[in-house]
């Protein structure tokens, strides 16, 4: 089933006044690389801050901040699993954390949230495979989740995209 409230987009993340956008963050929950440095740096030094008193985040859970400087009004930050050939857990720990992110999302009443591609960037993870995941948890969520109104999945690059493109084809 295709649902109009899924949408894909080409662009930065940072920029996205969603109720919440997602960091694909690390288990220190203290900065990097790729999505996660671009947040912190478009929110500000407090988002660290705020990160620190955090203690960590296991892989597939998820933490949420708020947004501080960037347009949306919160962070949910989840570690993704890196790539390891997919034998070790890698697809469940990947759907836990678009779970992880969807419980926090009906928690705190929000209606609209944009995801990177987690972990298909420096973890590794094959972008076909990630996105059928993520498309496949996106739509458990919107059933089960009537408050939910928008699902934006941010392609980074057009590979990404297209992969998004194939899944939500997909039935
Ligand atoms: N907006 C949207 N998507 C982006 C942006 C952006 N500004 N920048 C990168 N992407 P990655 P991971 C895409 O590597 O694989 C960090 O160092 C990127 O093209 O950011 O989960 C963390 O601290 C890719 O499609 O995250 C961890 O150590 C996707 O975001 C580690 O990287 C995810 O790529 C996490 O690795």
């Amino acid at each position: 089933m295709t649902s109009d409230k899924i949408q894909l987009t080409e662009e930065d993340i940072t920029g996205i006044k969603a109720d919440a956008i997602v960091n694909a963050a690390n288990n220190s929950l203290l900065g990097g690389g790729g999505v996660d440095g671009a947040i912190h740096r478009a929110a500000g030094p407090e988002l660290l801050a705020q990160c620190r008193g955090l203690g960590g985040c296991p892989t597939g859970e998820a933490r949420i901040t708020k947004g501080y400087n960037l347009p949306a009004a919160w962070v949910i930050h989840t570690v993704g699993p890196v790539w390891r050939g997919g034998t070790q857990g890698e697809p469940e720990l990947l759907a836990r954390c678009y779970r992880s992110c969807f419980s926090l999302v009906r928690e705190y009443g929000l209606k609209t949230i944009a995801f990177p591609a987690i972990s298909t960037g420096v973890y590794g993870y094959p972008k076909e495979e990630a996105s059928r995941i993520a498309v496949r948890e996106a739509r458990r969520a919107l059933a089960e989740n009537k408050e939910l109104t928008a699902i934006l999945f941010v392609c980074f690059n057009s590979a990404t995209r297209l992969a998004y493109q194939k899944a939500l084809a997909d039935d």
